[in-house]
């Protein structure tokens, strides 16, 4: 036999007969490593510890604590989970089953839901089977032998997964027991490798996401190395789920979903409604210091308008289908742009009109597929936070990053600290397809942003293939309570688009040029930016944002004409103020504003009213003593129009 060389991550070398397995190093170097470790790399290739190896090559191996080997160690469990499924209901089809962040999810073609007891059936059978040890084996098969194998098993969806993969290309099947699915794995080497898991939720879920095709029965688990590390994560996922903007934003009644008037339409409560107008007076005058000039455009528009946009060659998918009025195509709009530059072209533009930005929370209705809706965080019909800025190739860089800034200052304002900011670029390979067809524009463009963005020394990361249609973008990612992710803030370029239009603007030279475009949505739509606020604050939001800003609650009926003076003058001041009329005791007032996450409570009895003043409690910071009217009003004014931050993030 023939003696190879395997490197390992710190240079070292080791020397070993040819066949050599990654487990088998990793049982040369330690029992306990050999005994930890789930995958190994392999030249870089993520691969089984029973891959032989028969030359030399640099090795990493990777135990589940490592996001290599999380993600296996929840790859594998996804399938341990389909096997126990398929074991317990034999009828089941099986469909796919991904990773994602800190857990997994496999979709079941399934007559009936999985209820609770059938999820703890299911996990009970995970545990045996995990404990009997099985080794998980790869076999590599010519598609066409793949998808009769599992033609013959009868599990359609699998072949209709492999019929899409091209026919030469080869296979690679995972089987443990009786079980075996379609998968590139890597995977770990035998069952008992999975010991903490924990089966979490189900939901419903279309095949491939298409309300269009059939309703799948969707299992949620995940894995952990380490009892404690499962441990930690459900107890996260127990506050995460208390701060959930669904249940938060239904409990201080902020907004609904209702069946009649349809999925994705969110109606907006008089609660929701008080900090939708509050965001709103925050853009406005953000905007109109940062010299945007504000616009206002209809709903409905023709077909045509979205033919010379390229909406409809680019986002078609993404439209509701158009209506027919007196025998001319209607649109409800997707998005605001098109309008935005018909009003810039509306009035001849100079050099020395330039920068232009037209500012609108605007209304846009999206196709979003069902099963991508999310609270309100992914809707049909939104608020967009919208702004279209019209420049010269000179004034871009400025304006990028005068966005970029922004956003950035709306960020403190909202103690947004976790976020991401993502440069997404074209993917050559889909130019004159999901991109304009401009290659040399899109790498100057994209040139153009890295500079400006390393002029404003921000971090970003570069991913290809995400760009908008008409040019690149910055997207902010931030995450939901229970770990989605999703873009808030958006600042695109648009090189192709003004173009089509015929936007223009005469030069120095009286010479017509055609203006660049930035689109831009710092607050993003109301709808994804409040339920993401909701979570954020976990429903306690900072005074300026609060819908109902104090409560006053009068100690007995004797006190309520006081009250109510209390409240017109509060009132009178633009503060938004309620009063606890009900006559229950005090101590169940003071709990029901707390659990209505009210704030400031305002107390008033007999010496308040004698002495005109009010005693005030804050949720937070319990009792703060006796004060005068005017004090009250000027402190809360000043909190407000501040807008500070909340004093606590507790709930
Ligand atoms: C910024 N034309 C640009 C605009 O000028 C545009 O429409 N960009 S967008 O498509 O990226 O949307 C802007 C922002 O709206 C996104 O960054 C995201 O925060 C928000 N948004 C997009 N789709 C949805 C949706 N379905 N539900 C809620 N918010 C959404
Ligand atoms: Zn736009």
């Amino acid at each position: 036999m023939s003696q190879i060389k395997i490197t390992l991550p710190d240079g070292s070398t080791r020397s070993f007969e040819s066949g050599i397995t990654p487990l088998d190093i990793a049982s040369d170097i330690g029992e306990r490593l050999a005994n930890d470790v789930v995958c190994a790399k392999i030249d870089g290739v993520l691969s089984d510890l029973s891959t032989p190896i028969s030359q030399d090559v640099e090795i990493a191996l990777f135990d589940g604590r490592s996001p290599e080997g999380h993600d296996v160690l929840l790859h594998s469990t996804a399938h341990l989970m389909a096997q126990a499924v398929m074991d317990l209901y034999p009828d089941v089809q099986i469909t796919i089953g991904p990773t994602i962040e800190n857990g997994f999810f496999y979709d079941f073609d399934f007559s009936t839901p999985f209820s609770e007891e059938d999820l703890e059936k299911i996990e009970l059978k995970m545990k045996e089977l995990a404990k009997e040890s099985l080794p998980v084996m790869r076999k590599e098969l010519a598609a066409e032998d793949a998808s009769k194998y599992f033609n013959d098993l009868g599990q359609t969806y699998k072949v209709e997964i492999i019929n899409e993969i091209d026919k030469n290309e080869i296979i690679s099947l995972y089987s443990q027991g009786e079980f075996t699915d379609l998968c590139r794995g890597p995977h770990v080497p035998n069952t008992s490798k999975i010991k903490y898991f924990k089966l979490l939720t189900t939901s419903g879920a279309y095949w491939r996401g298409d309300e269009k095709n059939k309703m799948l029965q969707r299992i949620y688990g995940t894995v952990f190395a380490k009892k404690k590390e499962l441990k930690k994560h459900l107890r996260m996922l127990e506050e995460a789920k208390k701060r959930d903007h669904r249940k938060l934003g239904k409990e201080l009644e902020i907004f609904t979903f209702d069946d009649e008037v349809g999925p994705g339409l969110p109606l907006w409560l008089p609660n929701g409604t008080v900090i939708v107008d509050a965001l709103e007076d925050l853009a406005k005058e953000t905007e109109k210091r940062a010299g945007y000039d504000r616009v206002r455009t209809p709903h409905l528009t023709k077909g045509a308008l979205y033919e010379k946009s390229g909406h409809l060659d680019h986002y078609r998918e993404s439209m509701y289908p158009a209506m027919d009025m007196d025998g001319t195509d209607y649109y409800v709009k997707p998005m605001n742009c098109p309008h935005h530059h018909k009003i810039y072209d509306a009035v001849p533009k100079s050099y020395r009109d330039l920068p232009i930005r037209y500012a609108e929370y605007g209304t846009c209705y999206r196709y979003e597929k069902s099963g991508q809706l999310f609270g309100l965080m992914r809707v049909r019909s939104m608020q967009m936070n919208d702004a279209h800025i019209y420049c010269t190739t000179e004034q871009f860089k400025k304006e990028f990053l005068a966005v970029c800034k922004m956003y950035l200052d709306y960020f403190d304002i909202f103690g947004i600290e976790k976020y991401q900011m993502r440069l997404s670029l074209h993917d050559p390979k889909e130019l004159g397809q999901k991109y304009v067809n401009e290659p040399k524009l899109w790498v100057k463009t994209e040139q153009a942003v890295r500079e400006a963005l390393d002029k404003g020394g921000l971090n970003y990361v570069e991913i290809p293939g995400e760009a908008a249609f008409y040019g690149p973008k910055i997207d902010v990612q931030v995450w939901s309570a229970i770990g989605r992710e999703f873009t808030l803030a958006t600042n695109q370029v648009d090189f192709a688009i003004p173009e089509r239009f015929g936007l223009t603007y005469t030069d120095q030279n009286g010479d017509e040029k055609t203006p660049l475009c930035i689109h831009r949505a710092p607050l993003s739509t109301h709808e994804r930016f409040i339920g993401f606020l909701i979570e954020h604050y976990g429903g306690n939001f900072p005074l300026w944002l609060a819908p109902v800003q104090a409560i006053i609650i009068p100690i007995s009926d004797k006190y309520l004409d006081y009250a109510d003076e209390v409240q017109k003058e509060l009132i009178s001041n633009d503060i938004r103020v309620k009063i606890n009329n009900r006559s229950d005791k005090i101590g169940a007032k003071i709990r029901q504003a707390e659990l209505s996450k009210i704030n400031v409570m305002l107390i008033v009895g007999e010496k308040e009213l004698r002495d005109r003043t009010v005693s005030v409690r804050k949720r937070f910071d319990g009792d703060q003593g006796v004060q005068s009217l005017d004090a009250i009003i000027s402190e809360l004014t000043q909190e407000i129009k501040d807008r500070r931050p909340p004093h606590s993030q507790e709930n």
